[in-house]
Parts: C-alpha cells; structure tokens; sequence
C-alpha cells in the first residue's frame, strides 16, 4: 500500500489555476500579449518566475525587460491574483477533496503539498485544510520547479517516505511529468488529451476517493 499523498494545490485542491489564468491575461494584456487557455495549459503548474519566461517568450518581448522589471511583472501578477484569492473560503474545495483528506488521515496515510506556488499555505489556511496537511514543500527550497521532479521529492522526504511509496496528483503536464520523473505514482485530474494516455486519469475531483487511489496503487504493484 501506498504510505503518503502529494497533492498538487492549483486545479486540484480548488480552482485557483482559473484565477491564475486570469492574473496573467490581466497583465499580458498591459504589456502586450495576449494569451489564451490554450496557451495557459504551459503555464499550470510552472513557477511564478518561469511562467512570466514563457509568457514573454510566446509574445516576442523576452529580451525586452531588465531583471528589475520582470521582478515588477512578477509581483504584479501576484498582486492580482492575491487580489483575486481573498474571497476564497473552504466552501471553494473541490467536491470529494475533503473526504480523501479525512479517509487518508484515518488510515493514517501522509499528507503533503506539492505545489509550486508560494501562496500555497495562505490557501490552505482560507479553506480550514492546514491540519490536515502534515507537510508543505517549500517551493523556495528547491532548484527546479516542474516538470523537474524537486518540489515531490521534497514534498515525500518532508514525511518521511521515499517518492515510491507516494502517489501524486496533478492536474497539468508538468506536474505529471515532474511526479514521474520523481519516482512516485501518478494520478491526473482533468483529460487524457492535456496530461497523456498511459496514466490514471480521472475527468472529476469526485473520482478521487481512498479505494480509487487504492485501485490505481493495485494496478501500479
Ligand atoms: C504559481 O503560480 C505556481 O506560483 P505563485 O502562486 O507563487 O505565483
């Protein structure tokens, strides 16, 4: 049996991908660029600092800002999005997270967050799901964000275990590819089409029960 859960926050845990989308059409449309939700699958998942990278590159203006002003482009951001966060309350948890929480830490199953953003435990703390978590990776601590596998390496070693005894649950490519590359099981919230074929994928948060996880470690043995 698997011994610990690294959760993925943005898209999993609640809807705040929605708001970061949001942030970053409000100042792309500023500086010049202009993004859709196709484009935004790139970004899910990615650093504040690589996010704004790939949004510039996309526009052409990559070389059009000095480190200063990108450090103003990121805060900008953020100040948006944490504009736009405030309002959050644990009535936005996705349907069936709450649920999991409880069944995993009655079965007495590890609880991590790894997520890239560092607005993570302001989240958590908006929605009541601080106690619930006996970890959260510190995205400043590590040297490569997703895809690379850091932040769930982090999040397992944070509770004790090794990456192969953890699924982790991601709704966006990179996480996915970070959670593989990290050693633990993965599991995607969202479609085949955006996270890949070969992997379990569950369309709803509702999907993700205990005996589910308990399936997908079944077939992973
Ligand atoms: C992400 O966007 C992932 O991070 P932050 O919330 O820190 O900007």
């Amino acid at each position: 049996m698997f011994k610990g859960v690294l959760f993925d926050l943005d898209g999993v845990i609640t809807d705040t991908a929605e708001y970061h989308y949001q942030a970053w059409k409000k100042l792309g449309e500023e500086i010049g660029i202009s993004i859709d939700r196709s484009f935004n699958e790139q970004l899910k998942g990615v650093s504040r600092e690589d996010s704004l990278s790939l949004m510039l590159r996309y526009g052409n203006k990559e070389n059009d800002f000095t480190a200063e002003e990108l450090a103003e482009l990121a805060q900008r951001k953020n100040d948006y999005y944490l504009e736009m966060i405030q309002a959050i309350t644990p009535k936005d948890v996705y349907p069936g997270i709450l649920e999991l929480l409880a069944d995993l830490k009655t079965a007495k199953i590890k609880i991590a967050l790894a997520s890239a953003s560092k607005n993570g435990p302001f989240l958590l703390q908006k929605m009541n799901l601080t106690s619930y978590f006996d970890a959260i990776a510190d995205p400043e601590k590590i040297a490569h964000g997703k895809p690379a596998p850091d932040i769930f390496l982090l999040a397992a070693k944070e509770v004790g275990l090794t990456t192969k005894e953890c699924l982790g649950i991601e709704d966006a490519r990179a996480g996915i590819q970070a959670i593989v590359a990290s050693g633990a099981q993965p599991v995607g919230v969202g479609q085949k089409k955006d996270l890949g074929e070969n992997i379990p994928i569950v369309s709803d948060t509702t999907e993700l029960t205990l005996a589910y996880l308990k399936e997908v470690w079944r077939e992973h043995e």
